[in-house]
């Protein structure tokens, strides 16, 4: 387990989670799941313990990777985790405002915006929060971000 990646979005609950499934997912078929530690967090504390979003649950159902978190309950990022992961990825100003402002003093981690990876540059590196979306179109283009996004960085190092 010589790798290691968080996901970071506001609440841990809408982007992150899907972010965390579809990085899962890439690693598990590239045969290099055993090299990453991968989880998610959120910058906030208002959802912890939630399941991911119903409608992200659906969408992560639908391309069959939801098994990869399943499990998974929204947290609030730690000072360690900026210590323990290689790399922190946020998904739009906001979350990296917050992790440089929540970061100890001295940290390892890399602080990456996840979306500057996307080799879409039509979104200009921002994965927009889908909460208060009206339709599932917003967590599809979510997905895709984040395939798009993992996939190139995973293929850059
Ligand atoms: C969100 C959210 C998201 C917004 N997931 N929440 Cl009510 C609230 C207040 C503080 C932190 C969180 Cl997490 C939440 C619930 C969960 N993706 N996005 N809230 C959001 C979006 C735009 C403007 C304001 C808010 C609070």
């Amino acid at each position: 387990m010589s790798k290691s990646a968080l996901f970071v979005c506001l609440g841990n609950i809408c982007r992150s989670p899907i972010a965390e499934a579809v990085f899962k997912q890439l690693v598990t078929d590239r045969g290099q799941a055993g090299d990453w530690l991968i989880d998610s967090a959120a910058t906030s504390t208002y959802e912890i313990g939630s399941s991911p979003d119903h409608r992200g649950q659906a969408l992560m159902r639908k391309k069959d990777i939801y098994k990869n978190v399943e499990k998974h309950r929204a947290r609030q990022i730690t000072k360690a985790d900026f210590e323990n992961f290689q790399f922190i990825f946020g998904m739009d100003d906001s979350n990296m405002s917050n992790l440089k402002r929540m970061a100890p003093k001295n940290y390892s981690a890399k602080l990456l915006k996840l979306g500057d990876f996307d080799t879409d540059k039509s979104f200009q590196g921002i994965i927009e929060d889908p909460y208060y979306a009206h339709d599932d179109a917003e967590f599809e283009r979510v997905y895709q971000q984040c395939l798009r996004s993992c996939t190139a960085f995973l293929d850059s190092l």
